[in-house]
């Protein structure tokens, strides 16, 4: 559950990335198979070096999905259920990948709000994305 705070800080931080979800996504799957290279092992249907045009194109469908998210906040498990089951079923994505993923993501963030980007910030979407990946994976069992 995130608090009234919490939730400020992560609408805070969405208003900066609506409407931008294709570069900020892009940034993001490049500095995460870049950084973390077993990562692109899901993705291998985009050859060995995905070009900009593919990371574009799959940073903004992942980012739209975050940005319904936290339209969502209270109801995550309902709102991401169809992705939890192509993730779990279909992609069958490894959930050790997910923390990754939120590494990145917090440096996308830092890089850009560089000392906008409060602690408390931090913590938020530390949180908030946490909590999408326990739905996007509990159906890995
Ligand atoms: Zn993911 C897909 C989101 C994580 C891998 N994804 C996807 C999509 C989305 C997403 C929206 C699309 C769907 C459709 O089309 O229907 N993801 C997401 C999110 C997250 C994620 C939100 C967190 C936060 N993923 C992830 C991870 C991984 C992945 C971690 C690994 C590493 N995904 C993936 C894949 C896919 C996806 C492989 C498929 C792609 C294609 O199709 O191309």
């Amino acid at each position: 559950m995130l608090s009234a705070e919490e939730q400020a800080h992560i609408a805070q931080v969405w208003d900066l990335i609506a409407g931008h979800e294709a570069p900020f996504g892009a940034e993001l799957l490049l500095r995460l198979f870049t950084v973390y290279p077993s990562t692109k092992l899901y993705f291998q249907h985009l050859g060995a070096f995905p070009d900009e045009v593919q990371l574009l194109s799959h940073g903004q469908r992942m980012l739209q999905a975050v940005g319904v998210a936290v339209q969502h906040l209270d109801d995550l498990r309902a709102v991401l259920r169809p992705l939890a089951d192509l993730h779990a079923h279909v992609l069958r994505v490894d959930p050790a990948n997910f923390p990754l993923l939120i590494q990145c993501f917090q440096v996308v963030l830092a890089s850009h709000l560089q000392g906008e980007f409060t602690v408390e910030m931090q913590a938020a979407w530390d949180k908030f994305l946490t909590g999408v990946a326990i739905v996007l994976t509990e159906h890995q069992r």
